[in-house]
């Protein structure tokens, strides 16, 4: 299957190519070092609306679909991982429930002020007994009349510091968990009853923030209930829809990740001279680099031909999304480290950015579903014939 790329998406990729190699790539090591993105950034990638890539244009965004929205990560991913991060939870799993699953009160109402980026979505779904195992969570709402009451704490959500809105998934009927007893919720962070607790500190992803949220008698009104009543006890599988998604944009961005990573290797190559010659003069460095261009070759094939599908299908590819993330940041961690060992003691240094793509790319291997979730989803899958 071709991909194809319509010119306007073509166009946005070249804007966001100038953008990621003017602003981006010279302040990748300012944003590490000081841990935030600055203001004008955001504003720009406002601007472009890259806050809202993959919201329909009938709610304010680009609706440029999963292939797009990929090829946009893959860019952005190039500079610092954190980037990316920042308007991947607008357009991803801080999102896409009400994209997927919503009333049309609830898209017209929030959709719009996400894509504009004026708002910022979350997904609250980990807890601290309940990270593969989601169906596992603790927290719970309780009706109580007009509202639920919403008890609970969730941990590692990404850009909750920054959050307006979460998507909070809590239990509704203990008995029956994932099969009917989980629901998703629309809190706002004005609710009373919401609190962000503390950020936690990462080995990498400087310049994203992770943190807790806890829910002490959160009041939420009954009307929101991603999709509505009819979607009580329905929420674990919204839940599993929004990651199928979001499966795939992960591998887009640790690709991305790789791609630089492989291009940084070959300047250094070229230029770094032992022995009296260029080091890419000698095959130890030159299988390294060809495993590399070989592996991000078959990642992106692989990415891209999954993306088409979904966009083609409308709807989950659920064994090809947990295939692509699978392999793709795992390939991106190996890339990071041949990139190291290329670099040499050069490439373990702060200065450089290699170090960095290093310890950014480990959390793709676990986050939005560890490379052993993404084994066992893809097996489930094989079992049932699919
Ligand atoms: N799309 C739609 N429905 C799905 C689905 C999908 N991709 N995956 C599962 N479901 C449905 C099942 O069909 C089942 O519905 P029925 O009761 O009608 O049969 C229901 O959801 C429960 O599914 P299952 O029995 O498979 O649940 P498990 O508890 O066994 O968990 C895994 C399944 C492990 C796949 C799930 O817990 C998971 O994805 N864990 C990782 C979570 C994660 O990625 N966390 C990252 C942090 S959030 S950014």
């Amino acid at each position: 299957m071709e991909h194809e790329i319509p010119e306007s998406l073509a166009l946005m990729l070249e804007t966001v190519r100038r953008f990621v190699k003017q602003d981006l790539e010279p302040i990748s090591k300012q944003v590490e070092d000081e841990d935030r993105i600055p203001d004008n950034i955001v504003q720009t990638m406002r601007d472009l609306g890259l806050f809202g890539l993959s919201i329909p244009e009938q709610y304010g965004g680009l609706g440029i679909g999963v292939l797009g929205e990929c090829m946009v990560y893959e860019e952005l991913s190039r500079a610092n991982a954190c980037f990316r991060t920042r308007i991947g939870t607008n357009n991803g799993i801080g999102s896409q429930g009400i994209v997927i699953d919503g009333t049309e009160e609830q898209k017209g109402h929030y959709l719009p002020r996400l894509a504009s980026g004026e708002w910022i979505g979350v997904f609250a779904l980990t807890e601290p007994e309940a990270g593969s195992d989601a169906a596992n969570i603790q927290t719970t709402a309780e009706k109580r009349g007009d509202f639920w009451m919403l008890n609970g704490r969730k941990h590692f959500i990404t850009n909750g510091d920054i959050a307006d809105l979460a998507t909070v998934f809590a239990v509704t009927n203990k008995t029956e968990k994932a099969k009917g007893g989980i629901t998703a919720f629309l809190v706002e962070k004005t609710f009373p009853g919401f609190y962000v607790g503390a950020i936690e500190r990462k080995m990498g992803m400087r310049g994203s923030h992770t943190c807790e949220l806890l829910f002490d008698d959160c009041q939420v009104p009954a009307e929101n209930v991603i999709g509505g009543l009819s979607m009580v006890g329905k929420g674990f599988k919204t839940a599993m829809k929004v990651l199928d998604k979001g499966r795939l944009t992960m591998g887009a961005s640790a690709l991305g990740s790789a791609q630089r990573l492989l291009e940084l290797s070959l300047d250094y190559a070229r230029q770094r001279v032992q022995f009296g010659r260029p080091i890419g003069e000698f095959q130890a460095i030159q299988f390294m680099l060809a495993d590399m261009a070989t592996q991000i070759y078959a990642g992106r094939r692989m990415l891209y031909h999954a993306a088409t599908l979904r966009d083609r299908k409308g709807t989950a590819v659920v064994k090809e999304a947990s295939m692509v993330k699978l392999f793709c940041t795992e390939m991106a961690n190996r890339i990071a480290d041949m990139a190291v060992q290329i670099h040499g003691g050069m490439g373990y240094m702060k200065d450089f950015p290699v170090e960095r793509f290093y310890r950014d790319l480990r959390l793709t291997r676990i986050y939005e579903g560890t490379s052993e979730i993404q084994r066992l989803v893809i097996a489930r899958e094989l079992l049932k014939g699919k």
